[in-house]
């Protein structure tokens, strides 16, 4: 018998029998010793674990697809009423029933998403900075700049601050990719980008850039 087999010397396993389950374990070395090929996969797994952990925050300051927006709570009914203030002072034009907004460079600028539809369209300049606030009134909604791939996760609750350049000129749609309800696949808004004299290109080109 092995020394393990005493159990720590603890005397014999009858004396100690009321303070056990009555299942002995094992005696002697009852293990398949890990192999050199799994212990080196082992400590490659960990490292690369350790790689991912280190990227979380390193690719939050360097990835440029992780922008650094300005999270604050805010009451759904609050949202809205901003909204609408900013639809009530900017308001140019109208385009398919929705209000076509023109907010001054450098602005806050704001766009709700509600079951089914982003409101209102905004018309914004090229090269001109603003800071884009999203929000939900009711359910969680994915922006989608198409065709630029950019999307936001957009939850009720919370302004979603972005600041933002647009970089190109032209006609944006902005669509919603998180399942909201029957009328989801319905659920379309617009960003409009003007030229730097405020002129709009003829043609769609795709491109945009969050800071
Ligand atoms: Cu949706």
């Amino acid at each position: 018998m092995s020394g393990r087999g005493e159990n720590g010397g603890g005397g014999a396993p009858e004396e100690r029998q009321p303070m056990t389950t009555g299942m002995q374990s094992p005696k002697g070395r009852w293990w398949i010793p890990a192999h050199r090929s799994e212990k080196v996969w082992f400590a490659i797994a960990f490292a690369w674990c350790m790689v991912l952990f280190a990227m979380m925050p390193l690719w939050h300051w360097k990835g440029g697809q992780n922008p650094s927006g300005i999270r604050r709570k805010v009451e759904p009914a609050a949202f809205e009423a901003r909204v609408n203030q900013f639809v009530a002072d900017y308001q140019v034009g109208e385009l398919n029933g929705f209000p076509v907004v023109e907010p001054p460079p450098g602005s806050d600028i704001y766009m709700i998403g509600r079951m089914w539809s982003w409101y209102p369209v905004l018309k914004l300049r090229k090269g001109t900075e603003y800071t884009l606030h999203l929000s939900s009134k009711d359910v969680n909604h994915g922006f989608s700049l198409y065709p630029v791939n950019i999307n936001f996760q957009i939850v009720p609750g919370y302004d979603y601050g972005l600041r933002i350049v647009p970089t190109e000129a032209g006609d944006f749609g902005v669509i919603c990719n998180e399942f909201c309800g029957v009328g989801h696949h319905m659920m379309l808004g617009k960003v409009l980008v003007t030229n730097e004299d405020g002129t709009m290109p003829g043609e769609r080109t795709a491109s945009a850039e969050v800071q």
